[in-house]
């Protein structure tokens, strides 16, 4: 059995596939928390978890001057300054469920809860490019740093992505080596014992399990590039589409949703008030200026408030273009009166102004990537 190294998971898990194991928190706990605890971070893997000893495992590098090296976790703990950066992962595919409502496209069910918000450490991958020899002559050719995992399907080909270089090696793009994940050691199923951790850009190029880097001229050659996470038009469909006309999806665009209170749930008219809380965030470091909440389907807004930290874990402000962690948001809205339903709407804005879309069926697409429209949850208000 290709999945005998699959470790134990949290029970509260919501499980949208076993083998490869895709699961995501209940809505209900995951806001609670600024920092979303590991157990409950949501996992998405398209295959089989490996066992990597931290032993015997190696890093190799390819593409830089000097030819291929190889490191051991050690010497990637040891040579290079531990960075810590608080970053949102989000799947291409969260939300698909919307999508799914409009008209079935192909993938995971995924409900609102396919993202998470840790806290990662590790070696930039910057500083290990700079110090395997990466400069001016290889940045003249090369423009994209791919990534292979240790994770293998039945042909022993492995899960791979890339980034755009310029990201990789940017001062201000803090993408990590991480081996630590909320302060521990990386879970197994988070990529033990190396991650890419991109912030601002899709979770699938985010590669666990690191195995290999190559700094190249071209992207990824993995089906997960080449033939997967791209967005296309709502007329495309499987006979039409064509995988090369697409870009893969980097920046993830702007999102928010509600996670209190749940769909169906009541709301007692006496309290006079509804408080409704969820998240928001956006890809490329973008920072999310407001996110606006209705009680009456979008007619009336309201503002929300933001918060960037728990208490105990503050973070610091962001700079410009470096907003990679999400914003939770929470608002009291008076009840209209005598309404007996509230159709709950939020929608979020980011740095560049970008705003999500109202409704699915324009944004639909046949993979389900990129469901951003208004998040909406109708609730009775009971006397
Ligand atoms: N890396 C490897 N090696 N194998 C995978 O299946 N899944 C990717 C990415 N990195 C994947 C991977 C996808 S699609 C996402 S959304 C994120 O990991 C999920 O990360 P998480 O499981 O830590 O939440
Ligand atoms: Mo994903």
């Amino acid at each position: 059995d290709p999945y005998f190294a699959e470790p134990t998971r949290h029970p509260a898990l919501q499980i949208n596939s076993q083998k490869p194991f895709n699961a995501e928190p209940p809505v209900s706990i995951l806001t609670d928390s600024y920092i979303t605890p590991s157990a409950v971070f949501f996992k998405r893997n398209h295959l089989p978890v490996p066992r990597v000893v931290s032993e015997t495992y190696k890093l190799e590098i390819e593409g830089l001057p000097g030819g291929a090296v190889s490191l051991t976790l050690s010497e990637l703990k040891s040579r290079f300054p531990k960075h810590t950066v608080t970053a949102t992962l989000q799947c291409a595919g969260n939300r698909r469920s919307d999508m799914n409502k409009v008209k079935q496209v192909k993938g995971l069910n995924w409900g609102i809860a396919a993202i998470g918000n840790a806290t990662w450490s590790g070696a930039r991958l910057r500083d290990v490019l700079l110090y395997y020899g990466f400069g001016p002559d290889v940045a003249a050719k090369a423009r994209h740093v791919q990534f292979e995992g240790l994770d293998r399907d039945v042909t022993g080909t492995s899960y791979g992505a890339s980034i755009p270089l310029n990201k990789a090696v940017s001062e201000e793009g803090d993408v990590l080596l991480a081996y630590e994940m909320n302060g521990e050691e990386l879970p197994a199923d988070h990529g033990y014992p190396v991650r890419v951790v991109a912030p601002g850009i899709v979770g699938a190029r985010n590669v666990k399990w690191l195995g290999r880097i190559v700094v190249s001229d071209e992207e990824s050659k993995s089906h997960w590039q080449q033939n997967d996470y791209k967005g296309f038009s709502p007329g495309t469909d499987w006979d039409t589409v064509d995988f090369k006309s697409a870009p893969a999806i980097q920046e993830l665009p702007i999102q928010s949703a509600i996670t209190h209170p749940a769909e169906g749930m009541s709301v007692d008219s006496n309290a006079g008030e509804v408080t409704v809380k969820g998240y928001a965030w956006s890809g490329g470091g973008r920072e999310v200026l407001r996110v606006d909440v209705s009680v009456d389907g979008g007619n009336t807004w309201h503002v929300a408030k933001l918060r960037t930290s728990d208490e105990h874990n503050p973070a610091l402000p962001p700079s410009p273009g470096r907003a990679w962690a999400w914003k939770l948001w929470e608002i009291d809205i008076p009840l209209p009166d005598k309404a007996q339903e509230l159709q709950i709407v939020c929608k979020a804005v980011d740095s560049s102004y970008n705003v999500q879309p109202e409704s699915s069926a324009p944004i639909w697409n046949l993979r389900g990537v990129l469901s951003n429209a208004w998040h909406r949850v109708k609730v009775k208000v009971s006397e």
